[in-house]
């Protein structure tokens, strides 16, 4: 019988930089033809969607007090699903298309994990589960997924923001992976790092489900519970100033720029300040990423987004065979 060995997880001073700066570059962690395949089967989505029946929701993070983030049916269902999501430039005042459907999507999400095969495998991939294991996962479920496409000329912003606060444990566990499909830079929207912020920056709000049925909607409220992820409390907990709006820091923070290569994995903490900038280029920054929390911690039905019938992705069982 053929046995199999793990793939290597983070080496030790992988692990200490993830550690001490809530966020790691891996370069070439998937090779290009990967991301020749990834990029195709995206394009392909892009084309394939209709328009018709779409209810032409934008992907919105909100405004200065953390409202308007979009939240309506089409969004909160989409966890078992593979939906697609304008970007607040792609349409004129009247609510019409100005770009062409493929090159108006801001995002398409978020059950690509299990839906597409292309990125079910290189998800829950043995790679990924090592990756986990290394960063101390007893039980780690994929629970959202997506492209985000940061279309040229329009490519939206992502404001300062955690993570744990859209994708809340009790206590915080999430931990992002983002792989580059494009090349990422500072003048098309690369990410960029409040570096060791996941240290000091508590959880403080949770992006949750508002309204009842027919009305549903999204909103931001205090975070009631656990701010920082098990045995990572800092030794003053939340003695950091500011007053945060989408969930993220109000203080004043330095931002690290993350200029990447196609084919970089980046891992970010869920409780990193990080953030990318509008994508006023002529070139895309095409990225696929999905989150990770820990299956044991408490996730509650205030959460946005609700686990499919099956259960979010176990990363260690349904490891795809390579
Ligand atoms: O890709 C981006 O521009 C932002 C992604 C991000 O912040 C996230 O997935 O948490």
């Amino acid at each position: 019988m053929a046995t199999q060995t793990s793939p290597p997880g983070l080496t030790p001073e992988q692990l200490s930089f993830f550690n001490e700066n809530g966020y790691l570059l891996i370069p070439d962690a998937l090779s290009q033809e990967t991301v020749s395949k990834l990029l195709s089967e995206t394009n392909k989505m892009l084309q394939e969607f209709s328009l018709h029946d779409h209810p032409m929701t934008k992907f919105s993070t909100g405004d200065e007090d953390g409202g308007n983030h979009v939240g309506d049916k089409y969004f909160l269902q989409s966890g078992d699903k593979v939906r697609f999501f304008f970007e607040e430039g792609a349409s004129n005042k009247q609510g019409e298309l100005i770009k062409p459907k493929e090159r108006a999507i801001n995002k398409i999400g978020h059950y690509l994990h299990h839906l597409s095969p292309s990125f079910r495998s290189i998800s829950l991939s043995q790679q990924n589960a090592s990756i986990a294991r290394s960063l101390g996962f007893r039980d780690p479920r994929v629970l959202q997924s997506m492209v985000i496409c940061k279309q040229p000329e329009i490519g939206g912003a992502v404001p300062p923001h955690q993570d744990s606060t859209f994708l809340y444990t009790d206590p915080p566990s999430a931990v992002g992976w983002w792989y580059a499909l494009e090349d990422a830079t500072t003048s098309n929207g690369c990410l960029s790092f409040a570096a060791g912020s996941q240290k000091r920056e508590p959880v403080r709000k949770r992006f949750v489900r508002t309204g009842e049925e027919g009305k549903e909607g999204t909103g931001f409220i205090d975070n009631e519970g656990t701010r920082f992820p098990r045995g990572q409390e800092p030794v003053q907990n939340g003695a950091v100033n500011g007053s945060p709006s989408n969930g993220g820091g109000g203080g004043e923070e330095e931002y690290t720029m993350g200029e990447v290569k196609a084919g970089t994995l980046v891992l970010i903490h869920g409780n990193l300040l990080h953030k990318s900038e509008r994508n006023v280029s002529g070139k895309s920054r095409f990225i696929y990423t999905f989150h990770v929390i820990e299956g044991d911690q408490k996730y509650d039905e205030r959460n946005w987004l609700q686990p499919p019938q099956e259960g979010f992705s176990k990363l260690y069982r349904d490891v795809a065979v390579a």
